[in-house]
């Protein structure tokens, strides 16, 4: 009889296991989706460039999948988190510039997780006015938001906080998320500041990254022959648009010492503000380093050619910017281990994503908003163990676009008809490998600063389209497989007739295909213009 209530036991328990676990196996994942603003693929390590390390991020390439060709559907902050909520191209969700407004009103994918009982929060910076909504918790930065001392509105009340600004949203992140209600799933959005323009670095990075010296890109030198207006006329050159203090952190009184000219007015003012947020202390620890750092260029200075001016000028470009990004990979490692301690790594979604690319000097250039390869793409890594093997890398051609489909899926929700993107989940589990074979891209903040033409083309595994317009009518046809660094437009070279006839049709099918039209162009035209 002992025998027999000892089995019962045994029995009861085994099948209580068994249902314990395949209730855990059924539990809808969490999402922590990192974003950083301006961080280029070329400045992770796992992307192969050479410039920095950052072993943090590239943890999710060991472990998961990092995509090669992701890609965003219009180059710019703003509009791309629009894309990233609605699931929608810029024409449809009406963000088309940092400065159209955003209707929170309308559908995003966090009310719609919300709606279906993940607890939700957004953290760092979004760039638009106004509460956001489908987030339970939200904390974000002011416009551009500032690196030390920030100000952050906190469920729709300013204040501010005092540190360092990418350490204080990952402080912000990880407590939200040890505060949840452990009984629901959650999404929470991790959005850095950095590396965005200015670059001021961490404290405890400023000395290592300040002395290290970079390899400069193949284009640096670029002189943009056989290129159109659009290339040749933007104002995004390290020699010339850069600006002297606030980005390359000479103090306005050397500026005027040295009769270094300000390209932008508010340049000197945007070093004295960004730098008066700083503590008595910071601001000690800060000068040490970069004072000896001025000092020496002054004394170079007189004696320096153009081009030994521009050699120093991207130097201290690079060290500022992926100095910025060692606090960026803090923050992941510290994420990461935060939720292996918490044992929910493995039900996890953890992405690692930017608002766009960004040039480090190729072209010459700093800033993005060009349909070009280096703003176009995006870096793309996920780690999620239960669906996706470690060590993978997908070239497909994945968007921004697809963010808001694809979470929805992970959290087993249907995505509404009107979102235009994918989900890439079963793509990423290596289920199906069917995927677009081109994809669409708009851009519209001109005339505005850096002076980037409206264009919009498409881009397929092999070719790339674009139409510059409104105060231009130009075309640009290029052969990423010959001319990876896209320095020979071929739209007229008889050699490419056929591949551009076909790629006229494609563009004009794509078009329809995502409801877009002249007729769209011309309604976000300027005002009378
Ligand atoms: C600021 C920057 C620009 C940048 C835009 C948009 N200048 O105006 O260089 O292109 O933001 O960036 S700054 O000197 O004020 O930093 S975005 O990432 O928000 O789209
Ligand atoms: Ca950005």
């Amino acid at each position: 009889r002992k025998l027999t209530i000892l089995s019962t036991t045994l029995i009861f328990m085994l099948c209580y296991m068994g249902e314990a676990k395949a209730q855990r196996s059924s539990k809808r994942p969490n999402i922590v989706y990192i974003m950083s603003d301006d961080h280029a693929y070329q400045a992770i390590s796992a992307y192969g460039h050479g410039l920095n390390q950052t072993p943090n991020i590239d943890r999710l390439a060991k472990e998961g999948l990092l995509f090669t060709r992701a890609s965003v559907t219009n180059s710019l902050c703003a509009p791309s988190r629009a894309v990233l909520l609605t699931g929608k191209h810029s024409y449809i969700n009406g963000k088309i510039d940092n400065e159209a407004k955003f209707y929170w009103s309308q559908d995003n994918f966090a009310k719609i997780l919300q709606a279906n009982g993940y607890q939700t929060a957004l953290i760092g910076k979004i760039h638009m006015d106004g509460l956001p909504e489908g987030f339970d918790h939200s904390a974000v930065l002011i416009d551009q938001g500032e690196y030390y001392q920030p100000n952050f509105i906190i469920n729709g009340k300013k204040q501010q906080l005092k540190g360092y600004v990418t350490d204080l949203t990952t402080d912000m992140v990880l407590d939200w998320i040890a505060e949840r209600d452990t009984s629901k799933p959650f999404c929470v959005l991790y959005h850095q500041k950095a590396p965005h323009r200015e670059w001021l670095p961490a404290l405890r990075h400023i000395k290592q990254y300040s002395s290290n010296t970079y390899p400069e890109p193949a284009t640096l030198f670029d002189t943009f022959e056989g290129r159109g207006t659009a290339a040749k006329t933007a104002e995004m050159s390290i020699a010339s648009h850069m600006n002297w203090a606030g980005d390359n952190k000479v103090p306005p009184t050397m500026m005027d010492e040295l009769g270094l000219q300000e390209h932008m007015q508010w340049d000197k003012a945007a070093y004295n503000n960004n730098l008066a947020r700083m503590s008595g202390t910071e601001r000690a620890a800060w000068d040490s380093v970069y004072q000896p750092i001025m000092d020496n260029f002054k004394a170079a200075y007189p004696k320096m050619s153009s081009k030994e001016l521009l050699q120093w000028r991207y130097q201290r470009y690079m060290q500022d910017y992926l100095g910025t990004v060692a606090a960026v990979d803090d923050g992941v490692g510290r994420l990461l281990d935060f939720l292996k301690e918490q044992g929910i790594d493995d039900n996890t979604i953890v992405i690692y994503t930017s608002d766009q690319g960004f040039y480090l000097g190729e072209h010459c250039w700093f800033d993005k908003r060009f349909m070009y390869e280096e703003s176009l793409r995006t870096p793309l890594l996920i780690r999620y163990p239960k669906e996706i093997a470690a060590g993978q890398r997908s070239d497909a051609l994945v968007q921004n676009l697809d963010f808001a489909p694809t979470l929805l899926d992970y959290a087993g929700i249907k995505a509404p008809k009107d979102m235009q993107g994918s989900s890439f989940r079963r793509l990423a589990a290596g289920r199906d490998s069917h995927w677009r074979d081109v994809v669409y891209y708009t851009y519209y903040e001109y005339p505005s600063i850096h002076m980037v033409k409206r264009h919009y083309g498409i881009r397929t595994d092999r070719y790339k389209l674009i139409h510059f317009y409104y105060d231009v009518d130009e075309w640009e046809l290029y052969d990423l497989e010959k001319d990876p660094n896209e320095l020979r437009n071929v739209y007229d070279d008889p050699a490419y007739a056929t591949v551009k006839k076909n790629m006229i049709q494609q563009l004009k099918k794509v078009r329809k295909k995502y409801k877009d039209s002249e007729q769209n162009d011309l309604h976000y035209l300027p005002k009378g213009g």
